[in-house]
């Protein structure tokens, strides 16, 4: 596969955005995905974060593998992190992260209390693109939906959105995804944190097909017909073969094929699919 790069020049001014938002924020909820949680999770952030508490959302758990799920659950609190899985879209969300949220703050929220200090205290998103930071947003904020407008001073321009016992900052801060190891990019590649265009789509069909078909060959088997796992290539015909996808003279239409395969992984049509393994990428969660 092509390596995957992004442009330092993206980085640096997302970075910098990035440390202006921290600066008005009281701790950070860090949306990740629980489908590869050591790629979504871009360790530079903890630099910005300093000594802000963190609350790491595994999200789209609904997607995910949820024994695979647990596992990194397990190693967040090994690091000495605080992690939850969310679906961020399911009816219960809210009421789950309020009390994760309520007790991430409870510290600072009581040192305040004692110094006379009111304010609730404020809250950002943070996560690379398409982890789920609006939904989340729309989640916490649900029907109550109460912009509080421009505060004096620092916050100024910054529009809050009151929550139960917290205010969060309406605009995600959106982090560019790390590229440095080229099996995390790739993972960015299949969940959509990266933009299609920049992606060579049959590459990542064929290196998605590959690394589904390690872990969770039966899914390929049942959704695809696929027998013959010889070669990636083998299986991207398959694909093809199964779902019809074919050119005038006989040829297959890879495009269709790959999109189909990008597709359905997605949507979670293959079946609940975690990417990597908790044992393996331990040492990009510590
Ligand atoms: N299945 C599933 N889809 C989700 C979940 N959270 C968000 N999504 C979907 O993922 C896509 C990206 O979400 P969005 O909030 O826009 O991501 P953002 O780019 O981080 O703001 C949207 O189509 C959402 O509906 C989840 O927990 N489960
Ligand atoms: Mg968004």
């Amino acid at each position: 596969m092509k390596h995957i790069q992004w442009f330092p020049g993206h980085m640096t001014k997302a970075m910098r955005m990035m440390e202006e938002q921290i600066k008005l924020v009281d701790g950070v909820l860090a949306v990740l995905d629980a489908r590869a949680p050591a790629a979504t999770r871009n360790k530079k952030l903890d630099t910005l974060f300093g000594a802000k508490p963190v609350l790491y959302i595994l999200n789209k758990s609904d997607l995910a593998d949820d024994r695979k799920t647990d596992a990194f659950l397990a190693e967040f609190a090994r690091a000495g992190l605080t992690a939850v899985k969310c679906s961020a879209n399911s009816a219960g969300a809210a009421k789950q992260l309020s009390a994760k949220i309520s007790s991430l703050v409870r510290e600072k929220f009581e040192r305040d209390e004692k110094k006379g200090i009111v304010r609730p205290p404020k809250l950002m998103i943070a996560g690379v693109p398409n982890t789920g930071k609006s939904t989340v947003i729309n989640a916490l904020s649900g029907e109550k939906r109460a912009v509080t407008g421009d505060k004096a001073g620092v916050t100024r321009g910054k529009q809050w959105i009151r929550c139960a016992g917290f205010e969060l900052l309406d605009t995600p801060g959106t982090m560019p995804p790390s590229f440095e190891n080229q099996t995390l990019a790739r993972h960015l590649a299949y969940i959509g944190s990266i933009n299609d265009d920049i992606l060579d789509m049959d590459d990542v069909a064929l290196e998605l097909l590959r690394e589904i078909a390690q872990t969770y060959p039966q899914f390929l088997t049942e959704r695809y017909k696929i027998e013959d796992f010889s070669s990636p290539l083998a299986m991207y015909e398959q694909v093809c073969r199964s779902r019809g996808f074919l050119l005038k003279g006989g040829d297959y239409d890879y495009e269709r094929g790959a999109k189909a395969i990008v597709d359905d992984f997605r949507k979670g049509r293959l079946g609940r699919i975690t990417l990597e393994s908790a044992e393996a990428f331990a040492e990009y969660i510590r």
